[in-house]
């Protein structure tokens, strides 16, 4: 199992866990596994190391699996694997291959399977069909056959989380994870020396339309397979829920492993949206607490506006969380509601922050910039969010990662970004161009897109219909740094109009304003 780098940026800090859950599996079906981390040391080793590394055995099966934003060093990853095994079974999964794996695996002929979605079960039948090859009866898989791409039926999520093994901790280097215990983008939020992180729960009720589940949520599906395909599944497996959750049984069986096994200090609930369920919330700070975690183990966790209440707070308090990470994104609410689709308000997030304020657990806030409709008025709202509430981060350019609403809204208008010959023919269509031609350029400039993405704290493309690349690194520069000042002066030089709500903020209106009185005198 190969974890390709993850955020070259920063420290490791997270272990990999869905590969780390296929190992399990692998081993319980009686396979021998080796686990080869590329993500986590700083700096990531050679690529000529990583040769070294892949050639030591010779492999029966090779799986790899990683975030979009990976793929770059993905790619690199399958055609070394490719390169020194040519027998082995390569089997992908993760959200790079579960939105477009007809693309991934015409842009990597190395790919021999590609898992669409959750990986547990498939994985596991993909284990015991090695001989057999028989790959058209496992659900939720393509596969190739002679020149062809086949897709089995998709595969209902699995109804009860408890069945899935624990991540094969044996096999990762622990002890060098715990060397960035004390890491993270949250400001000093973790004060810990043997931290570890875990997933507690699959999908998120919102739908935000800039984020995914890697195929593991109902909107997900519904997105990839249409209405019709879910009700099919949903007929055979029992209703599929939105959101999942692992018992708190299973969580605090889990944790009481963890710290006897590691003496750890300090659990990250990674759940995309751990709050948003109330009463599970209760039960598991309960069960926590009956256990004796709290007396040993801090938490942290994210959660949503909405869900955040006095009576959950003072419960997680007690509990031992000492952070709940919340996606601010926007200070507009135009943009909140009809760009991001999040059903959450301004005004949301504000008694979410005062409720954690005064509970005593730290808000750690998420924004972003360039979102669709989003103009000057909208960044200066959210600017004045941060500073009223004294929040000091650096916003993420919104980026449309496959999968996402946004990137299947604006599907051409981020491929113009990467070739300019698909830019001038949306301008003026040329007919001497043949459709095979511009699906040659599209697929390229897919290709060059995806091979972007690999530093997300960077700029890739855009789906701004007010700013270009060069605006959104200003933008957002300035947002940092809470300049309104000099956000008003770049919408005057840019010729975007404000509004008066902000001529006291702005220089250039303040002196036009000043010298108008003057000449009036
Ligand atoms: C931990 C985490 C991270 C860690 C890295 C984790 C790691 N080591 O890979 C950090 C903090 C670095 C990170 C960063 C980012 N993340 Co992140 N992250 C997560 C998080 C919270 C947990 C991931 C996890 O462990 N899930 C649990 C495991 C079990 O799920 P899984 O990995 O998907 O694995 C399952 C399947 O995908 C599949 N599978 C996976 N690998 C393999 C391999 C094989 C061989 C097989 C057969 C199957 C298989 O089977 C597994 C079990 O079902 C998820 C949200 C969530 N709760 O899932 C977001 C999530 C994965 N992140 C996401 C995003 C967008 C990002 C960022 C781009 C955000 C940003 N703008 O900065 C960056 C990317 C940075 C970069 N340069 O690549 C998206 C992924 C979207 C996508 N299409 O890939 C998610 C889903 C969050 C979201 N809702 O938007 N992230
Ligand atoms: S609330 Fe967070 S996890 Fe849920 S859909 Fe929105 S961004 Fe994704």
């Amino acid at each position: 199992m190969i974890q390709p780098p993850v955020r070259v940026d920063h420290d490791p800090i997270d272990i990999p866990a869905g590969l780390g859950i296929m190992a399990s599996i692998a081993i319980n079906e009686g396979h021998q596994v080796a686990l080869l981390d590329l993500n986590i040391h700083r700096p990531v080793p050679s690529w000529q190391k990583i040769a070294e590394q892949i050639q030591i055995e010779k492999w029966d099966l090779i799986g790899i699996g990683g975030l979009s934003s990976m793929y770059e060093d993905i790619k690199k990853v399958l055609y070394l694997s490719r390169k020194f095994n040519p027998d082995a079974l390569i089997v992908c999964g993760g959200g790079f291959i579960t939105y477009m794996p007809d693309k991934i695996m015409k842009f990597n002929p190395s790919i021999d399977i590609g898992v669409i979605g959750e990986g547990e079960e498939t994985f596991r039948e993909i284990l015991q069909s090695t001989e057999t090859k028989n790959w058209k009866q496992i659900r939720g898989i393509c596969y190739r056959e002679d020149d062809k791409l086949i897709y089995t039926e998709p595969r209902p999520l699995i109804p009860d989380m408890d069945v899935i093994p624990h991540p094969a901790y044996d096999l990762m280097d622990i002890e060098e994870y715990f060397k960035y215990s004390g890491s993270m983008w949250y400001n000093g939020a973790f004060q810990s020396k043997r931290r570890i992180n875990f997933v507690t729960e699959r999908g998120c009720p919102r739908q935000c339309t800039f984020c995914t589940h890697n195929g593991m949520n109902r909107w997900d599906q519904l997105a990839m397979l249409g209405k019709d395909k879910v009700k099919m599944l949903d007929e055979e497996a029992g209703f599929q829920a939105v959101t999942r959750f692992f018992s708190p049984k299973y969580v605090v069986n889990h944790a009481l492993w963890l710290s006897e096994k590691y003496d750890i200090d300090y659990i990250c609930l990674l759940d995309e949206n751990l709050t948003s369920n109330n009463k599970r919330v209760h039960e598991l700070c309960d069960y926590w607490i009956q256990e004796g975690l709290h007396k040993k183990i801090k938490l942290g966790t994210s959660g949503d506006a909405p869900s955040i209440n006095p009576d959950v707070v003072e419960h997680m308090k007690q509990a031992g969380f000492t952070f709940i990470a919340i996606g601010g994104e926007s200070g507009s609410d135009k943009i909140l509601l009809e760009d991001i689709g999040k059903g959450v308000t301004v005004a949301d997030t504000q008694k979410s922050i005062d409720i954690l304020k005064a509970g005593g657990i730290s808000p750690s806030m998420t924004f972003m910039v360039g979102n669709p409709n989003e103009n000057i008025n909208d960044v200066l709202d959210t600017v004045s969010f941060l500073i009223k509430n004294n929040i000091d981060v650096g916003p993420f350019i919104c980026t449309p990662y496959p999968g996402t609403k946004i990137f299947m809204d604006n599907q051409d208008f981020i491929l113009c970004q990467y070739d300019e010959r698909l830019n001038i023919l949306a301008k003026s269509p040329n007919p001497n161009v043949s459709p095979e031609q511009i699906s040659k350029w599209k697929d390229e400039a897919l290709e060059t897109f995806l091979l972007s993405l690999n530093n997300a704290t960077d700029y890739s493309c855009t789906v701004s219909k007010h700013f270009d690349f060069s605006d959104l690194l200003t933008i957002k520069y300035f947002m940092k740094n809470h300049d309104m000042a000099k956000l008003l002066k770049l919408a005057h030089m840019r010729g975007w109009p404000h509004e008066a709500r902000w001529n006291n903020s702005c220089p250039v209106c303040s002196a036009s304003d000043e010298l108008a009185i003057k000449i009036e005198n």
